[in-house]
């Protein structure tokens, strides 16, 4: 049991950004959303960084996308399929405590299945789970500092405000 909820848990890691944009309810604003995903992409930051040198680079994404897939491919025969997809996204919720997986968040897992046979391979799982942070990589040097992820956060917090005062305006 103690295995499984840990195989869980790194999937989570993983698929951070999911759990993150799952766990925001219908009612709540971009900026309400993007401040919980603000806080889930810190935690995984410095989870992420393992040598703790402030910065997360590409050695450690991989690392840590390797170690959630082996924990997630349950079976070993090198794909994560349906039932073992399932069993990530049941612990997720299970993690919020709340009700059952939500479509977008299966939707995300599907998004992974880039050629839609129903498995997940390892590349794919690496393609899908990692790029979240990459995209903070402003001087695109490989890694992310906490301070390129602060900027990325606040230009996303900008354009989360200018798209709530275009909606409120609506
Ligand atoms: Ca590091
Ligand atoms: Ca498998
Ligand atoms: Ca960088």
């Amino acid at each position: 049991m103690i295995r499984i909820a840990a195989a869980a848990l790194a999937a989570t890691v993983a698929l951070a950004p999911l759990a993150a944009s799952a766990a925001a309810g219908d009612g709540d604003t971009r900026q309400d959303r993007l401040q919980k995903r603000a806080e889930m992409m810190s935690k995984r930051f410095d989870k992420l960084d393992k040598n703790k040198d402030g910065a997360v680079d590409k050695t450690e994404m991989e690392a840590a996308s390797k170690r959630a897939f082996d924990r997630a491919d349950t079976n070993k025969d090198g794909v994560i399929d349906e039932a073992e997809a399932k069993a990530i996204r049941d612990r997720l919720a299970e993690r919020r405590g709340d009700r059952p997986a939500k479509a977008n968040h299966k939707d995300r897992l599907a998004r992974a299945d880039a050629d839609k046979d129903g498995k997940i391979t390892r590349d794919e799982f690496a393609a899908s789970a990692a790029p979240w942070l990459m995209r903070a990589d402003s001087d695109k040097d490989g890694k992310v500092t906490k301070a390129e992820l602060d900027d990325y956060v606040s230009t996303l917090q900008k354009r989360a405000e200018k798209a709530d005062a275009r909606r409120a305006a609506q």
